[in-house]
């Protein structure tokens, strides 16, 4: 067939370096922007494949996301805005891989396996800049916008417009209603209550913040820093920065109390914090922020006097302070599975109310269908008293707030700052809920981290022998401790974390499990220091 042919001629363009393999990963592929022409070029032609076999839009991302600018990835997104299933993961490390000779024989078998056809038209949206015009050509090119806000766009645009409309105005016009109906239940707040200090991460979701703060009106003021005026994207600022560091971002005017919050570099994920009147820094992560949702929404349920369940989803990351206290003082279902928000939100799907978050702050919340029918039929029951009518009111703005899609910055930052309002809380009285127990990040470079392989959503290493029994031992030596190691699905490195009941234990338990991770795992380079 001419289109095979001319698939083909155009794939010598974007020839694959040779020896180079890589993994549809974590979220996407990632890796140097030099060597990902060829995965661009042939995820063009993937996404294709899936929209014509969904007959649906599909999206591809294009973007650094957490890593440095030099970094970069793309992903696919599926129809209702969700990441691509595991097996056409699967069929996107094939094509990737493919020698030059045998790229049309793996189109031709996945074409044959998905009984695609051919015929049909197909659309697909794409943020970034592919390099082939070819790949252009098929694709309704979207221009700048943040991660979550393509997600949303290709759901509106398969749902035609029931999750709103698909276009980026649409989105900021659909999540500051929900946010201004929601502040309307915020009496007598002052400026400093609607001040946030926004650190954009100098990547894309400083630019959406400025175009939205016009619809915000006068119920919030952001002050922004690190807009992308002059740093580097991700660079001793966003989220990851934040959290891993546990300190503040370079360029930010804290003053003592202050609400601030960090996005990453796609705005995809968000983590708050604040300094006290010692000059002691205060992170509220993913899991604070899954606590301050889930108590609010239980609460509104409660009022509203709907019997719906609410579980939350949490990875090893989550710090065992909130697992504790969602268990035993909230008594939520709490569970957990590996990192990538991909197993996250289909674990979350499982529940009326699926409230997820990474520590990493990417997260959101999930509806049930059945859930929002009974709330929108509670909104027009003219039975329900005045407390029950406010509950329902607000969960039906609330859920219109979220990004049911996937974790997205604006949008979470949007729903904790109404969250915030409502219920009268100061970032103190938010952090007060429980107290984190101690924790250090840490990676360790090894020559290949597949020699890692964990079991029970990756509390627990399998491979190489005698790792995870050398953890076993080290744990036992600290109060309160827990510590696992895992292979990064985003970066060429092992993740070590550990937890104890301070901060120096947490780093000297960190670097002893680093050390045994360089040693078992074929470590390179220096050996790992301690802190
Ligand atoms: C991506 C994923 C997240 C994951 C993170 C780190 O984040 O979307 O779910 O937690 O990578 O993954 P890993 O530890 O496997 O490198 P982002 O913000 O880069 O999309």
């Amino acid at each position: 067939m001419a289109q095979f042919e001319e698939v083909s001629q155009k794939s010598k363009l974007h020839p694959k370096p040779e020896g180079l393999t890589l993994q549809y990963g974590t979220a996407g592929f990632r890796t140097h922007a030099k060597h990902l022409d060829h995965i661009m070029f042939r995820m063009g032609l993937l996404a294709t494949l899936r929209s014509k076999k969904t007959k649906s839009t599909i999206g591809v991302m294009v973007t650094a996301s957490h890593n440095p600018e030099e970094d970069n990835g793309v992903k696919l997104i599926d129809p209702m805005g969700e990441m691509v299933t595991a097996m056409w993961e699967g069929y996107a490390t094939q094509l990737a891989n493919a020698e030059q000779d045998s790229l049309l024989k793996e189109l031709k078998d996945i074409i044959e396996k998905e009984d695609i056809n051919m015929s049909e038209p197909a659309s697909v949206y794409v943020v970034g800049l592919p390099t082939d015009m070819t790949v252009q050509r098929l694709m309704n090119y979207y221009g700048l916008v943040t991660t979550p806000q393509l997600h949303y766009m290709v759901c509106c645009c398969n749902t035609h417009g029931c999750y709103g409309s698909p276009t980026v105005e649409g989105y900021y016009q659909k999540l500051s209603q929900a946010f201004l109906q929601l502040t309307q239940n915020a009496l007598n707040r002052t400026d400093d209550q609607k001040r946030l200090l926004v650190d954009g991460a100098n990547g894309i979701g400083a630019l959406k913040m400025r175009e939205m703060e016009p619809f915000l009106r006068s119920e919030m003021q952001v002050v922004l820093s690190n807009d992308g005026s002059s740093g580097k994207l991700n660079h001793m600022c966003g989220a990851d920065y934040v959290k891993v560091q546990q300190k503040a971002p370079q360029g930010m005017n804290m003053g003592v109390g202050e609400r601030c919050c960090s996005f990453d570099g796609d705005a995809d994920r968000i983590v708050y914090y604040y300094t006290d009147s010692k000059g002691c820094f205060h992170l509220l992560d993913g899991d604070k922020i899954a606590t301050l949702i889930s108590t609010y929404l239980k609460e509104l349920l409660t009022q509203a006097g709907l019997n719906l369940q609410i579980a939350v989803v949490q990875t090893a990351y989550a710090n065992g302070s909130s697992t504790r206290y969602l268990e035993d003082v909230m008594k939520v279902t709490v569970c957990c599975t590996k990192t990538g928000v991909k197993h996250l939100h289909h674990a979350a799907q499982e529940y009326d109310i699926g409230v997820y978050f990474e520590a990493n702050g990417h997260g959101t919340v999930l509806f049930s269908k059945a859930a929002q029918k009974q709330i929108q039929e509670l909104v027009k029951d003219p039975n329900s008293n005045d407390e029950r009518k406010r509950a329902v009111k607000l969960l039906e703005s609330t859920i219109n707030l979220i990004n049911q899609t996937v974790g997205d910055a604006i949008s979470d930052m949007l729903v904790i700052e109404a969250v915030l309002a409502i219920r009268g809380m100061s970032a103190q009285d938010w952090d007060a809920i429980y107290t984190d127990l101690p924790n250090r990040q840490l990676k360790v470079t090894v020559s290949d981290r597949r020699v890692i392989d964990t079991t029970d959503a990756e509390r627990r290493a399998v491979s190489p022998e005698g790792l995870q029994d050398t953890i076993d031992s080290l744990v036992k030596k600290y109060k309160s401790a827990r510590s696992f190691v895992r292979p990064s699905g985003t970066e060429d490195v092992v993740r070590v974390y550990a937890e104890a009941d301070t901060q120096e234990s947490a780093d000297s338990l960190a670097h002893e499990v680093s050390l045994a991770v360089y040693r078992l795992a074929g470590g390179i380079g220096d050996e790992p220091k301690p802190l």
